[in-house]
């Protein structure tokens, strides 16, 4: 196309609105536009190549420009571009997927009902956990208990069940929901060990369940790895100990997976990670590597039982609930990381990756932790190495970084001054070198800027 950035641009900040922006800063500076990729790289209009630390966001699991997933969806779209799954009617790939999915999670969750975003499959368990609890007797069983710095999407009940307080703010913050504290040791675990702060974040759960009777309490819900909220990996002893809590208070457990699932912690689900028994999952992003919007609620036997056998008609569903050429396109996905083993691969991979960072950067004055599970990590940035102290919020340090990062072809995004990644799960022992050397030289660049401006030693 024959259009240049200039033109792209101003046609941009012209008519579209994009998720979690300022715009009128976006328009002094410009868009990006990104226009093409392949493997674990992005082309910009300008032709640079920019190394994809973030797989997207979150999804790109297998890559960009898979030939697999494209002649998917071709071969779906040519056979049957649509058919709703309302009125006694299902479609091929839809049946095939959930099925595949049931085989996925060692038949602990049998049953898919597909959405197709991640704020869609979650706003999907909310509204059957609460539906649950009607047909379980318990009709005041209400209220959701998420998590601090927890991100569950962006509709009116995600982002209450998140724990984001600026969207709170904005979306006016729905009734129903309780926050309690994120297993976040790095920044509020002090002196005590990874250990026992783990037990003291979970234990804010019973806490939290007490005060607000456990005959009010529907579900726990959360992340087995925090992600947006600045990739928070909890201590080893946090998810036994809320697990043992779910148990002794009869509340369900419900583990949004939209980014810990497919492979992306080192295992198939963050679930498997952490050895949680869930009741529901939400699955997204990696399903399909974001090559088609796709998501799923995953139900295990507890809820789907007591839903099929004594629910009747449950008035929930959207047009696109198992759109087959999404369903085609998540199958091929599935193959591709089955075939190339890339779940394993993202285990051994994260490891090599974590102690390339911690050879090149553990020393680094600005680098207060590098922490990760499987290909998901993050990188601490901080004003004083030895008791972990954090910049001052509005010095921005994490955004130097990240603007550091994009000046460099590089893709990292910043929470707080936290560094988080997740790069394609097929990314290369080349890439990884490259993904090493291009974030230290965008950390000394921001340790430069930070000296500048009198903020570090
Ligand atoms: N749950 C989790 C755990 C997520 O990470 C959603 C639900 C919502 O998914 P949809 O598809 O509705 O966006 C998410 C999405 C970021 C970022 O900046 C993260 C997400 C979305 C947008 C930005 O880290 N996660």
């Amino acid at each position: 196309m024959n259009i240049s950035t200039a033109e792209w641009q101003a046609l941009d900040a012209a008519h579209f609105l994009h998720p979690f922006t300022d715009h009128k800063a976006l328009h002094q500076q410009g868009s990006r536009i990104i226009t093409k990729a392949k493997g674990a790289w992005l082309w910009d209009s300008e032709n640079h190549k920019i190394l994809d630390g973030m797989a997207g966001l979150w999804c790109a699991a297998v890559g960009y420009g898979r030939m697999e997933l494209v002649e998917a969806a071709t071969r779906q779209m040519t056979e049957l571009a649509f058919y709703n799954a309302f009125f006694k009617t299902a479609t091929p790939p839809a049946i095939q997927l959930a099925a595949k999915l049931a085989d996925l999670t060692g038949q602990r969750f049998r049953h898919a009902f597909f959405a197709c975003s991640g704020s869609e499959a979650v706003e999907s368990m909310i509204r059957t956990i609460r539906h649950y609890w009607q047909l379980a007797g318990e009709p005041k069983r209400q209220i959701i208990i998420g998590r601090e710095h927890g991100y569950h999407g962006s509709t009116i009940n995600g982002s209450a069940a998140g724990g984001m307080s600026d969207m709170h703010r904005q979306a006016g913050n729905a009734p129903g929901f309780s926050h309690i504290m994120a297993p976040y040791w790095y920044g509020q675990g002090g002196d005590m060990d990874q250990a026992s702060f783990g037990l003291l974040a979970a234990r804010a759960l019973e806490t939290r369940i007490l005060e607000l009777g456990a005959e009010n309490v529907a579900a726990f819900l959360a992340e087995p790895i925090q992600g947006a909220g600045g990739v928070i990996i909890p201590p080893d002893s946090y998810w036994p100990e809320i697990q043992r809590i779910c148990r002794k208070y009869d509340i369900l457990l419900a583990a949004d997976e939209v980014i810990c699932g497919f492979g992306r912690t080192g295992r198939w689900f963050g679930s498997d990670t952490y050895e949680i028994t869930a009741d529901l999952m939400s699955l997204a992003k990696g399903l399909t590597s974001g090559y088609v919007p796709l998501s799923a609620m995953m139900l295990g036997d507890r809820v789907a039982d007591l839903l099929i056998e004594d629910g009747g008609e449950f008035y929930h569903g959207f047009t696109y609930s198992g759109h087959p050429v999404a369903c085609a396109v998540a199958l091929a996905n599935l193959a591709v990381i089955e075939s190339e083993d890339l779940v394993s691969q993202s285990e051994a991979k994260g490891i090599i990756l974590r102690r390339k960072l911690q050879e090149r950067l553990g020393d680094h004055p600005l680098v207060g932790e590098i922490r990760g599970r499987g290909l998901i990590g993050a990188i601490e940035l901080t004003a004083d190495k030895s008791t972990r102290a954090f910049f001052p919020e509005k010095a921005g340090v994490g955004m130097i970084c990240r603007n550091h990062c994009f000046e460099n072809d590089f893709i990292m995004r910043a929470v707080r001054d936290s560094m988080v990644f997740s790069p394609p799960l097929i990314i290369g022992e080349g890439e990884i070198d490259e993904f090493v050397s291009r974030a230290a030289r965008a950390i000394d660049l921001t340790y430069r800027d930070v000296k500048q401006a009198g903020l570090s030693e």
